[in-house]
């Protein structure tokens, strides 16, 4: 029986077109799950939409929308998105969708029944954008927000609170029972010293100054709390506590099943704090990872639309296509730690990567085979000598270091490794000199070898790339003549190659012009918001 494996990403808020730092996630959650299911895992991907809320409710009033209206909207050109970028997510959860409505209201039921949450009075501060409550600390003489910086308003009304104190031991002994249940782990600290080390307030969980959220079933003057709302997407999405809970059973109930939530730096709290303690409380099993990828900053701080230094995934996809898009993401920012968009590093990454040690090596190896050869490229069975033996090694120690990389999601270190091999590859054709070995007929067998080793490294950056490389894995293993037995993950157990028949065909990457695509990107980039994002 294969092992199973549930990744998901936040659920945005549709409060506005999605920008790159959203696809981010997005992208790099497909990624492991398209990497999971190439190694043979049974996968499931789930990301969605987080549709209720004050902040929404206000931004669709703004507009003379109802919030329905307005969120509809928004989802169709979230969709859009994840369709130009490969996302190959199974669901698409929506949180005024009925099955979710009914989850959480479920959900809260047996929390009263349970005695977890409790009415009383909340009197605070209260950000709008962040659809956060703070302490009076935490917010500080000035009365902003410590996460985005925007003035909160006071707020007092009555609510249900979700007792922590009764969950809080089992919450610390999951971070001490699983130490990578927060990656990476230096994330650990900072939440038990910024927010269990000062102790923990009971959580406010329904809101009664405005409705557009889930009615709490026996006392319906109050709607859930957006975040218990949202949090509990991962588990409607599946079926629990509905009719059919297959895919509950299988991906959550299993215990064979791992359970990994991508999220960003800014809710890690309500994902590694009071998520548990949610599922505790339910006695369900907490995920087995959290993993808190980094956010893609500009050169003025993080993206993001209210500062107007926002990036759109559209206009550098129509232009570069969306395996160069994806790889950007992927081999760039190093997965658990901030990076930039800089129109320079996109051009010198994509040029340096995809189109000379990738692309150019391709072009050489297919093109020397079609003069050499005819095309037609004997198998390579063996080693012949020293230096095919440390290219081989190279192939062989990238493929267990993949596997390693991809289940420890260590991901940009797995894509690196590709690079390192086929870096390795183009300095190999240099010291073998097969134009050199090509002049002398005796050396007939070790020119085919040097063909054959090269087709291996390419054999097998096409087989490891292709959950990034989503269109342009198949454009080289065509160039090859691979067969598609041999374009699988467990194939590359042998990395030998029978004969193949290769065929030039179109450059994967052309190189681009560096002055000339920096210009365009800074362009695009100054361009106004609705055009680029158009
Ligand atoms: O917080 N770089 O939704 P949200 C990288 N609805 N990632 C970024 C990013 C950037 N510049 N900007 C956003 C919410 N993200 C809640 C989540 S989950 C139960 C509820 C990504 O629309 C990143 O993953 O503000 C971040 O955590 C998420 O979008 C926040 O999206």
């Amino acid at each position: 029986m294969s092992k199973k494996f549930y990744i998901t990403t936040p659920i945005y808020y549709p409060s506005a077109s999605p920008h790159l730092g959203h696809a981010y996630c997005s992208v790099m959650a497909d990624i492991i799950r398209r990497s999971k299911a190439l190694m043979g895992y049974e996968t499931y991907f789930l990301t969605g939409l987080d549709e209720h809320g004050e902040k929404i409710e206000k931004n669709a009033e703004s507009k003379g929308m109802t919030p329905q209206e307005f969120v509809d909207g928004v989802a169709e050109k979230f969709l859009a998105l994840w369709k130009l970028l490969g996302i190959t997510n199974d669901d698409f959860i929506r949180t005024t969708q009925p099955r979710h409505v009914s989850t959480v209201q479920k959900v809260f039921s047996r929390f009263l029944k349970e005695g977890d949450v409790y009415l009383s009075k909340y009197k605070g501060w209260y950000c709008v954008h962040e659809e956060t409550f703070w302490t009076e600390t935490q917010v500080g003489k000035e009365h902003v927000c410590p996460e985005c910086g925007r003035p909160v308003e006071e707020k007092e009304e009555e609510a249900y609170f979700f007792s922590c104190g009764k969950h809080l031991p089992a919450l610390l002994k999951l971070f001490e029972e699983n130490p990578l249940f927060i990656t990476p782990t230096g994330r650990k600290t900072e939440m038990i010293n910024n927010f269990i080390a000062p102790g923990l307030n009971d959580l406010c969980v329904t809101r009664t100054t405005f409705r557009w959220g889930i009615p709490v079933k026996e006392d319906q003057k109050h709607v859930v709390y957006v975040w218990l709302d949202a949090l509990l997407n991962y588990v409607s999405a599946l079926g629990y506590l509905q009719e059919d809970d297959s895919l509950f059973q299988k991906f959550w109930q299993d215990p064979d099943s791992e359970i990994v939530h991508l999220v960003g730096a800014d809710i890690t709290r309500f994902h590694t704090i009071y998520w548990p303690m949610f599922l505790e409380s339910l006695g369900l099993r907490a995920p087995d990872r959290i993993f808190v990828h980094g956010l893609m900053m500009m050169k003025d701080g993080k993206m993001s639309k209210s500062k107007g230094n926002v990036v759109y995934a559209e206009p550098l996809v129509e232009r570069y296509g969306v395996d160069a898009v994806r790889y950007y993401l992927a081999s760039e920012i190093v997965f658990g730690t901030d990076g930039q968009f800089t129109p320079e590093l996109f051009v010198d990454r994509l040029n340096a990567d995809l189109a000379n040690n990738l692309g150019n090596l391709l072009n050489r190896t297919v093109s020397m085979i079609g003069k050499y050869f005819g095309g037609d490229l004997p198998e390579t069975k063996a080693d012949l000598d020293e230096e095919d033996r440390k290219l081989s090694e190279a192939i062989r120690e990238c493929v267990r270091s993949y596997g390693e990389n991809v289940d420890s999601l260590k991901v940009t270190e797995a894509y690196r490794g590709i690079m390192d091999v086929l870096s390795m590859a183009n300095k190999y054709i240099d010291t073998k000199a097969p134009w050199a070995l090509a002049k002398d007929p005796g050396k007939r067998d070790e020119l085919a070898s040097t063909m054959g080793h090269l087709a291996m490294a390419l054999r097998m950056a096409g087989v490891l790339l292709s959950p990034i490389l989503i269109t342009k894995a198949g454009s080289l293993f065509e160039q090859l003549g691979l067969p598609s037995g041999l374009q699988t993950f467990a194939s590359l157990e042998d990395i030998y190659l029978p004969a193949l028949r290769v065929e030039k065909g179109a450059p994967l990457f052309p190189r681009l012009d560096v002055q000339q695509e920096t210009e365009w990107l800074k362009a695009v980039m100054a361009a106004p918001k609705e055009k680029a994002a158009a």
